[in-house]
């Protein structure tokens, strides 16, 4: 789904701030959402006004982060990272990946409860704000990591490279509302809501891109 997030364009929330609870209540949707996402995106079309970066592909400039001013790896970063995360949370989510995804993960990690486990412990061990990903690398294989802040596995700096398929916010502004300090109640819920059908799709169109 990369590809398909504009620089320049503030992407719908394609559900009602409710629709997760109440796993993820609506409270902490609609600040997350209206005031964080649109923080990121406003920033980061004043950091590239007058600019070229505004005319380059959004996944290519990830790339090559480190050319660009900070605001944009912190802004841009947002703005990606959270276009994908609403993307891959659903109303109707949890159970389990099914077809080629559901393959890959158990071939990667064993079983899928593995890699729920290491997805889980990425994103409880992430030491202050930042996110837990899955991702595809260019050797085709899948793996888990984590980024500081608003870094993701696209950009050159980060330390495990690949294409981000999932990934689940950790700041403390995405649970603090409902879970206060418990950051691993708020990433066991996470997994009730996973949209796995949007998951499997990012993994598809990540492969086609290798
Ligand atoms: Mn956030």
């Amino acid at each position: 789904m990369n590809k398909k997030v504009n620089l320049l364009q503030f992407p719908e929330l394609p559900y009602a701030f409710d629709a997760l609870e109440p796993h993820i209540d609506a409270m902490t949707m609609e600040i997350h959402y209206t005031r964080h996402h649109k923080a990121y995106f406003d920033n980061l079309q004043a950091a590239v006004k007058d600019s070229n970066m505004a005319e380059m592909n959004f996944i290519e400039l990830l790339k090559n982060i480190s050319s660009f001013p900070v605001a944009v790896r912190n802004n841009g970063g947002g703005h990606f990272n959270h276009t994908l995360f609403w993307k891959i949370m659903s109303a109707n989510g949890g159970g389990k990946p099914t077809g080629a995804l559901m393959d890959a993960i158990q071939g990667q990690f064993g079983s899928f409860e593995k890699f729920q486990e290491q997805f889980s412990n990425a994103a409880k061990t992430r030491f202050g704000s930042g996110w837990a990903w899955l991702s595809l690398k260019d050797d085709k294989s899948l793996a888990v990591c984590s980024t500081p802040n608003q870094d993701n596995p696209l950009m050159d700096v980060a330390e495990c490279k690949g294409q981000p398929v999932m990934g689940l916010d950790v700041w403390e502004h995405a649970y603090y509302l409902k879970y206060q300090n418990k950051r691993p109640d708020y990433v066991q819920a996470f997994w009730n809501v996973v949209d796995w059908n949007a998951v499997a799709g990012n993994y598809k169109a990540a492969l086609n891109r290798l």
